[in-house]
């Protein structure tokens, strides 16, 4: 049930290196018209280092590995496009509609084709406030399941990062600082909380997902890579507008799938688009990181 790119599926049958990219950032985590911008350039630097791209989406029902550029345009500018999560993927297939992947659903279509490396901006994890909602993204079981190296620029702080990484810990999954031993916090270098990992070269992030998946642990692991400095928000800026964030979400109920979005789309809104350009800035950080990880990994 899944279509693969021609292009994706000549590299994977050739062994070249091949990125993953999730479809939820640009369907309802950025706005028209620079998610599809966005999405754009990230494939141009994935190319540029030597690797192809596979953006992956669910388009009228078929499961997309690598999407042309129309489709791409189609996805970002489109309002009828649902946000999928492993939960959701059956469904969307069934019913034969538009959806977007998130973390959690485009690393089990990516292990599923082959792929072993996937970038994102930011990981789901564990909400504020979970100990009543219990709202923990699905992003972290599927750590346990997708033999896939997941990066990012961490997790925001509209999450509870300590938890999160305990959870993490719990299940079994590598958090590899790139450069950093602190984790970092998506617009911000630094959350407070230590990584258990650091490594500074895109070939050593390769050997160590190499060995995971020799030794049969299977799951993923998580490549966590600070925003560079120039596009950081300090945390003692960002923070009170998370907050604000926050409270608006409990103040409208909102729940479940909901939430993440609404939390973006706010925090985007209070800070007036700074918050879009470090969004952007760290994604293209990111996929640059990636594709390396992914032509090291390539020659093991
Ligand atoms: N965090 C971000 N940006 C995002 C997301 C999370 O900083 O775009 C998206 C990702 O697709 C992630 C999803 O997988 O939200 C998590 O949603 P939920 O919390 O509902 O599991
Ligand atoms: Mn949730």
């Amino acid at each position: 049930m899944i279509t693969l790119h021609p292009e994706v599926r000549e590299a994977l049958q050739a062994g070249k290196p091949v990125v993953a990219l999730e479809s939820t950032i640009i369907s309802h985590g950025m706005p028209y018209p620079q998610n599809v911008q966005t999405a754009r350039k990230v494939e141009t630097i994935i190319r540029e280092q030597g690797a192809i791209p596979a953006t992956i989406a669910i388009l009228n029902g078929d499961i997309k590995v690598g999407l042309s550029d129309e489709e791409l345009e189609m996805l970002g500018s489109s309002k009828d496009v649902l946000k999928v999560s492993i939960r959701d993927l059956p469904y969307v297939t069934a019913l034969k509609l538009n959806g977007a992947t998130t973390v959690a659903s485009t690393m089990r279509i990516a292990h599923q084709a082959g792929i072993a490396v996937f970038v994102t901006g930011g990981l789901g994890g564990v909400h504020r406030g979970a100990e009543t909602t219990f709202d923990v993204s699905a992003d972290l079981t599927e750590f346990t399941l997708s033999n896939v190296a997941v990066i990012s620029a961490g997790v925001k702080s509209i999450l509870d990062i300590g938890l999160t990484l305990e959870k993490l810990e719990t299940l079994g999954v590598p958090v590899i600082g790139y450069g950093t031993e602190d984790f970092p916090a998506f617009y911000s270098r630094v959350s407070g909380f230590k990584v258990p990992m650091t490594l500074s070269d895109p070939a050593d992030i390769a050997k160590v997902m190499k060995d995971k998946w020799t030794l049969q642990l299977t799951g993923g692991l998580s490549i966590a890579n600070p925003i560079p400095a120039e596009d950081e928000i300090p945390a003692s800026v960002i923070d009170p507008h998370i907050a604000q964030a926050l409270q608006e979400a409990q103040e409208n109920g909102i729940k479940g799938k909901d939430v993440t979005p609404f939390l973006l789309a706010k925090i985007s809104e209070i800070t007036a688009g700074q918050s879009l350009k470090s969004n952007i800035a760290l994604v293209k950080n990111n996929a640059r990181l990636g594709a390396q990880i992914a032509v090291a990994y390539s020659k093991l």
